[in-house]
């Protein structure tokens, strides 16, 4: 009896081992994927493109910016391959309306020279989520696309890092407009992960564990900033508001 229910359950966590990883050549993991891999190219562009425009902003550094955004441009390749490799064309228009609202909101805080809100968009939120997604996704990725996100992962971390070391030493002075800008896209980030559920299901990724990630990723970035717990918890609300 003993034997018989552990063999039960060895047979169990075979099942589990070869069930885990989707079906990359199937064509309904190929669908999902010509959207979930357009929206992180457009993503890594337009981050790209936002450092550029951050280096506008904060001239002093001008010189890191430009380095850390030519990581994006890299990332960006990196992704391109993903997609070829698994005979997959993004549908970049859909990708653009996804982020187009988000982007939005970036320029024109970009035009009023609002560099708060342009580093809370970037660095703060769209980081936060790459971060969630990329670690959520290297664990049903295929082997190709699991190790260019492994490196992808690591640089995320220095873009999320150089918004929160500039937020952290202007905190007195741009706390309100944190508050604010937060108010206005923390919804949006919210807003696409619902968007991109399904899809990510299909890829074997799990909405809970996306949101449970950025959570974790957003809320420990607003600590290191200076945040108190009150606070912290004000800002995480405006997203289910
Ligand atoms: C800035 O460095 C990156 C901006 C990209 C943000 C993309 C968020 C991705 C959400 C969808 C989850 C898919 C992850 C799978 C990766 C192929
Ligand atoms: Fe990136
Ligand atoms: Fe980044």
């Amino acid at each position: 009896m003993q034997a018989l229910a552990t063999e039960k359950l060895v047979l169990k966590e075979d099942q589990i081992d070869s069930t885990d990883l989707p079906d990359f050549s199937s064509e309904v993991y190929k669908d999902a994927y010509s959207r979930i891999n357009a929206i992180v190219i457009e993503g890594e562009e337009e981050a790209y493109s936002n450092f550029l425009d951050l280096s506008k902003l904060i001239p002093e550094h001008a010189e890191e910016l430009v380095r850390l955004g030519k990581m994006e441009k890299k990332h960006m390749r990196g992704f391109c391959a993903c997609g070829k490799n698994l005979a997959v064309t993004p549908d970049m228009p859909f990708a653009k309306t996804f982020f187009s609202k988000l982007h939005n909101n970036f320029l024109k805080a970009f035009k009023e020279g609002n560099t708060t809100t342009c580093l809370l968009i970037q660095c703060i939120l769209i980081e936060s989520f790459a971060i969630s997604a990329y670690h959520v996704y290297i664990q049903v990725a295929d082997p190709f696309a699991k190790k260019i996100t492994e490196g992808v992962v690591q640089d995320e971390y220095l873009h999320l890092n150089y918004g929160q070391e500039w937020l952290k030493a202007n905190l007195q002075s741009c706390k309100k407009e944190l508050m604010k800008a937060n108010k206005e896209n923390l919804p949006l980030i919210k807003s696409m992960l619902d968007q991109v559920a399904k899809d990510a299901e299909v890829l074997h990724m799990d909405k809970e564990e996306l949101m449970e990630e950025f959570m974790i990723a957003y809320q420990d970035s607003l600590m290191e900033i200076g945040l108190d717990n009150r606070e912290i918890a004000r800002m995480a609300l405006a997203a289910v508001i």
